[in-house]
């Protein structure tokens, strides 16, 4: 699959335009989400070009796929929510109502979900 790098989060990583770092490593960023669904509503991608979490799979180093999991570990210890609880979703595609084709991963926390709707 091709990657756009005209999408926002492409723009984000390269600086063009704003967001609310949560937390930077080497081969990580996370952010808040701009149209925030839960109290604590963070995006967390790679900073290489991968549209979905199958492409991030099959295609990223074995270096960033660690580097991209520990840092999710560390934000939900951060946000201290893992005894309540929290959600993670990654959208992909056409039929996963993907809205920006970088991949990322919602960690959604703060209050109680409700039944998934599939
Ligand atoms: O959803 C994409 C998510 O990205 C959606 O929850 C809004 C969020 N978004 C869009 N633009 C921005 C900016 N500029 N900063 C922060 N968050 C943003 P998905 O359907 O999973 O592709």
């Amino acid at each position: 699959m091709s990657y756009d790098d005209h999408n926002i989060f492409a723009k984000i990583l390269r600086g063009e335009i704003p967001s609310q770092t949560v937390k930077e490593t080497e081969h990580t960023l996370a952010f808040k989400d701009i149209a925030p669904q839960a109290p604590h509503h963070v995006l967390v991608i790679p900073k290489g070009a991968y549209v979905t979490a199958d492409d991030f799979a099959a295609n990223a180093s074995e270096a960033e796929i660690v580097d991209f999991w520990r840092t999710f570990g560390d934000i939900v210890a951060e946000l201290g929510v893992a005894a309540d609880g929290y959600r993670i979703i990654s959208n992909a595609g056409r039929d996963g109502l993907q809205e920006v084709p970088h991949y990322h991963l919602h960690i959604l926390a703060g209050r109680s979900m409700g039944p998934m709707l599939l």
